[in-house]
């Protein structure tokens, strides 16, 4: 049997055309079912769905064989203070799937000169989902600043004055735009990748591999 793990939402919606080029068809909606074990197309190949920052948990110790994650979970995945491994270990991550794409980007109020606080040199307050890959980028700029660490709603954070920044994802930019945000740095494309357990890898390696092979496929015709 293999497992793939999916969240729902735009992961599992952007998928879902991934498999069906593949020749699989996930035999039950997640939105009117309550199960979170997916029977397929396929009898050897089963859907979990998980919580999108928990894919990567579950591939990397073996609750599911592949699963797909966005690169901005990915990132932050296992580098919360006292994680066990250095972060992202225990992945095989082969595959770019192109799917779920955004930016992550630093957004501020509109009436807040970003360029000045940073060029005064102030410690900056940035409040974000993604204290890894935003330390890494203020690091690298040499920009002093203090993360707040949130779990959603990060819009809310500037126009409260907890804090002075946001890291956060963007697509449209219209949650920005409602909240009378501006995004005034572009710090990486995101999108979603296939990450494999290695162990599975070796274990399960034909029928593995020949899922990753069809996906690789399915993403090079739909570019
Ligand atoms: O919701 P939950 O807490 O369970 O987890 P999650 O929020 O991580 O899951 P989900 O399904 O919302 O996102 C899964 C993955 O989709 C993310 O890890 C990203 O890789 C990818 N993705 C692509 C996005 C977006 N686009 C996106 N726009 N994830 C979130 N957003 C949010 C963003 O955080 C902001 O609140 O949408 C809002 C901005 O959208 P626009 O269109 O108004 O700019
Ligand atoms: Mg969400």
């Amino acid at each position: 049997m293999i497992t793939l793990a999916l969240s729902k939402g735009r992961i599992y919606d952007d998928s879902m055309p991934l498999l069906r080029a593949a020749g699989v068809e996930v035999l039950e909606d997640p939105e009117t079912s309550r199960r979170l074990i997916l029977p397929t197309s396929r009898p050897d190949l089963r859907v979990v769905l998980v919580r999108a920052s928990d894919v990567p948990t579950y591939v990397q110790h073996g609750g599911a064989d592949l699963g797909v994650a966005g690169l901005d979970v990915l990132l932050e995945h296992g580098k919360h203070d006292g994680a066990a491994d250095g972060g992202g270990g225990g992945l095989y991550r082969p595959l770019d799937l192109k799917i779920a794409r955004c930016r992550m980007s630093v957004a501020v109020r509109e009436d807040f000169d970003y360029a000045a606080a940073v060029k005064q040199g102030s410690r900056l307050r940035v409040a974000t989902k993604y204290t890894h890959t935003a330390r890494q980028h203020f690091a690298a700029k040499g920009v002093h600043v203090d993360l707040i660490k949130l779990y959603g709603s990060m819009e809310l954070a500037p126009l409260t004055g907890l804090a002075d920044a946001i890291v956060d994802l963007v697509s449209t930019g219209s949650t920005l735009k409602a909240n009378h945000l501006v995004e005034v740095e572009r710090i990486m494309d995101i999108s979603s990748r296939l990450v494999v357990n290695p162990a599975a890898l070796k274990l399960k390696r034909e029928p593995l591999r020949a899922l990753i092979d069809a996906f690789e496929a399915a993403v090079g015709a739909a570019a």
